[in-house]
């Protein structure tokens, strides 16, 4: 088994860097001083904030067209810890993996357990799959799953998830994410009330199902791979469904799965007051579900994003306690490398967000002095925080340029010579 990245070459590379780092560093601490800010607070909470990481994205993405391969692919589910702990080793921000059922599937759960936390990682959500047939399947999901029509494929689809719970229970897990390809690519073709109805009755029983302990992420989309309806196309169908279901079930947002120019902060506040805030899958997008690396086209909006978690979190609303995780594809970039970048980028959001001065932005909403309003926002975005996050690093052992080690590493390569191409493999979405 790879055992990550040398230390040795993660402090050379640290030593080069730390002079600059400590002045930078300063710098932004004086300046935040005069905002009455104390930048070793701020420094505290981003060191405590954690993404996961989604297994399916250390695998090369792909698209409707075509997939192109990268070297050195995980084969299986151990090859995509072992990435996943690099990714950790080196950035320090994702503690935990959320496996995808059945891509991830092995014949011994406990040792996958042992090798997680011998790299340092645990298991965030389970996300079951009833979005593609598997070998050997009874029923089709060609016409949905836990929503079809056929009693013995909504059955099918619900001992699924039932068997996802299971594997989560024996890898320390506390939640399954559920998301449906299911809903139509024509008008007429499905009966929108019976089918919302069929999806309460399947999830019901999966919900019956879950340990004390555990919450149920229910994910919306609104379109695809169905392109003319989705059972649970939006906030509204989730939170009508996690209502119907019960406390241990919460709205899941993420940010692809949204109508361009939604505001999706102004849903995440809605769910954040309705105590229906599962958390998030982070990504980035201009047209759809396009799956690119957070904050990669627009870091504003992730940050708006923040701004509302950061109010709920100092407002101290009841129960507000969202599951953060990244669900992107990488189609021209090694996977490693834009997973570190994206959570990296998720912290700074966060970091920036907590940045935002409260009591002033709330005098200027109570005064409807929206210019004030909107430059305070504007003035923690604005706020460079790369110093504290490279602090926060190499506090916890990672490296002050994560992508500069991995790269000097060799890790790929080595990978490459470790895992010989298999037809099929890699994982990825296509
Ligand atoms: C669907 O587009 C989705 O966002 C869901 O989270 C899936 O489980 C995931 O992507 C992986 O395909
Ligand atoms: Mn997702």
């Amino acid at each position: 088994m790879n055992t990550g990245i040398d230390a040795g070459l993660v402090a050379s590379h640290n030593d080069k860097l730390q002079h600059h780092l400590q002045n930078d560093y300063q710098h932004l601490g004086e300046q935040l001083a005069r905002r009455h800010i104390d930048i070793d607070r701020v420094r505290a909470q981003v060191a405590a904030f954690g993404v996961a990481i989604p297994s399916w994205g250390v695998g090369t993405g792909g698209t409707r067209f075509a997939r192109f391969p990268g070297p050195g692919e995980p084969r299986h589910v151990f090859d995509k810890l072992e990435d996943c702990g690099v990714i950790h080793q080196l950035a320090r921000a994702t503690p935990t993996v959320s496996l995808h059922i059945p891509w991830d599937k092995c014949s011994d759960w406990r040792e996958l357990r042992g090798a997680a936390t011998a790299l340092g990682l645990s298991f965030d959500a389970m996300n079951s799959n009833t979005f593609s047939d598997q070998k050997d399947q009874a029923h089709s999901y060609k016409f949905g799953s836990l929503t079809h029509t056929d009693a013995g494929t909504r059955a099918q689809a619900v001992a699924h998830n039932l068997e996802c719970i299971e594997i989560g229970r024996q890898l320390g897990s506390t939640a399954l994410t559920v998301w449906v390809g299911d809903g139509s690519n024509f008008p007429g073709q499905q009966h929108f009330r019976r089918a919302f109805d069929r999806y309460l009755d399947s999830t019901r029983q999966i919900y019956a199902a879950l340990p004390a302990d555990w919450r149920m992420f229910l994910e919306h989309k609104i379109n695809e791979p169905a392109f003319y309806s989705t059972v649970i196309q939006d906030w509204g169908s989730s939170y009508l469904a996690a209502t119907a279901l019960g406390p241990q079930a919460q709205c899941l947002v993420d940010l692809g799965h949204h109508a361009p120019n939604v505001n999706i902060e102004m849903i995440v506040a809605r769910l954040v007051a309705a105590g229906k805030l599962a958390g998030f899958h982070f990504n980035d997008s201009k047209y759809g579900d396009d799956d690119l690396d957070a904050g990669s086209v627009s870091p504003y909006r992730l940050f708006l994003v923040f701004n509302e978690l950061v109010a709920a979190a100092h407002e101290q609303v009841p129960g507000f306690d969202p599951a953060y995780m990244l669900d992107q594809s990488h189609n021209v970039t090694d996977p490693i490398e834009s997973l570190m970048t994206s959570a990296v980028q998720v912290q700074r959001s966060y970091a920036q967000a907590l940045l935002v001065d409260r009591d002033a932005l709330d005098a200027a909403q109570e005064a409807n002095d929206a210019m004030t309003a909107t430059h305070l926002l504007k003035a923690a975005f604005q706020t460079d925080v790369t110093p504290l996050l490279q602090q926060v690093r190499r506090d916890a052992g990672g490296a002050i340029d994560p992508v500069a080690v991995y790269r000097a590493s060799g890790y790929r390569r080595q990978a490459a010579e470790a895992r010989p191409a298999v037809a099929g493999g890699g994982g990825g979405i296509v």
